[in-house]
């Protein structure tokens, strides 16, 4: 497989963007997502703003990393780190803030009003009564039944739509989707792009079909780089949207420099940086007038609550 550079500049042109979408196995049920997100776009479009009936906005999450099939009957894959733990949080605090959310995460990632249980959080939240009814014992009881009405109260009110992706191919297929159909409302939309997207992947075209054989010793594969869609989106998809990336780094020394460059290459409005041995407790946001260190401010809290008060308050001054 040749790489496939995207330019001096690290933006990709609109024709590899394309390219990459052409080539894309097509998502499952994309008549469905289209019509469930037209249908959710539409409702919210009218109630954001001054004119409308007192909505903050309308938010884009993305969460959890993508992943990179080696074969089209997937056996191998390769992964990206998130557990979707920050996407999750930060969809509780938006939508306790007054926005509409559009999650998009990965299967099987933490999710919102529940992500504080255990991977054997049946067995441990809820018991055998005598009659072997379900029951949850009472010291559980309140954090259960809190997850259980807020989760209801966003989803009945029609304020949460979830959208499920596992490969690289599906996430940025969702975010097209999602991306083209908010362009509508305009400087009410809002992207905060938490996911952990892999940068290179395997054409569909050229993967191999079956499990790869072992017995041929070695494995040798050269990646293509994937087209970088942040530029795009700004340019074409969503122009008028406030649009939050992330940026995560091992290297304390790098870190800020990498999203300055990111703020500035892609026209984002809010660049976060994290860095992997302490992304739960501190966060930088850095924008065009400068840089601001968000703390978690003790175990009972979390950084997002803080980081996304920061983000509406932005938001706000933004359509304004
Ligand atoms: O999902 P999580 O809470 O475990 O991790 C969140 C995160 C570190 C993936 C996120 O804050 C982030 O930095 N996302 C962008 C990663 C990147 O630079 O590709």
């Amino acid at each position: 497989m040749a790489a496939d550079p995207s330019g001096a500049s690290g933006r990709s042109s609109e024709d590899e963007v394309a390219a990459f979408f052409r080539a894309a196995p097509p998502l499952r049920d994309r008549d469905r997502v289209a019509g469930e997100l037209a249908e959710f776009v539409d409702r919210h479009s009218g109630t954001t703003g001054s004119g409308g009936r007192g909505l903050a906005g309308v938010v884009c999450i993305t969460s959890g990393g993508t992943t990179v099939p080696l074969e089209q009957r997937c056996v191998r894959y390769i992964d990206n780190f998130s557990s979707g733990q920050r996407g999750a949080a930060s969809t509780e605090y938006f939508l306790k803030a007054g926005y509409a959310v559009i999650l998009i995460y990965r299967r099987g990632s933490k999710q919102p009003y529940c992500r504080f249980l255990s991977e054997d959080s049946f067995l441990e939240f809820f018991e055998l009564g005598e009659e072997s009814e379900i029951q949850v014992p009472d010291s559980h009881a309140t954090v259960v039944k809190t997850a259980i009405s807020n989760y209801w109260k966003a989803t009945d009110e029609g304020l949460l739509l979830k959208l499920p992706f596992t490969t690289i191919f599906e996430y940025l297929q969702l975010l097209q989707m999602v991306s083209t159909e908010m362009n509508c409302l305009g400087q009410h939309g809002m992207f905060y792009l938490a996911a952990a997207v892999s940068d290179f992947y395997v054409p569909w075209e050229s993967m191999a079909k079956h499990k790869i054989e072992s017995a041929s010793g070695p494995l040798n594969m050269q990646l293509n780089q994937v087209p970088k869609m942040l530029f795009i989106l700004r340019k074409l998809w969503a122009p008028s949207a406030f649009c939050v990336s992330f940026k995560l780094e091992t290297d304390p020394d790098i870190l800020l420099q990498k999203a300055e460059v990111a703020l500035r290459k892609y026209g984002m409005n809010v660049v976060v940086a994290n860095e992997l041995a302490n992304y739960k407790d501190v966060v930088v946001m850095v924008t065009s007038n400068g840089r601001t260190t968000v703390q978690r401010p003790s175990k009972e809290h979390d950084v997002e609550e803080q980081l996304i008060d920061l983000l509406v308050k932005m938001h706000s001054e933004h359509i304004m």
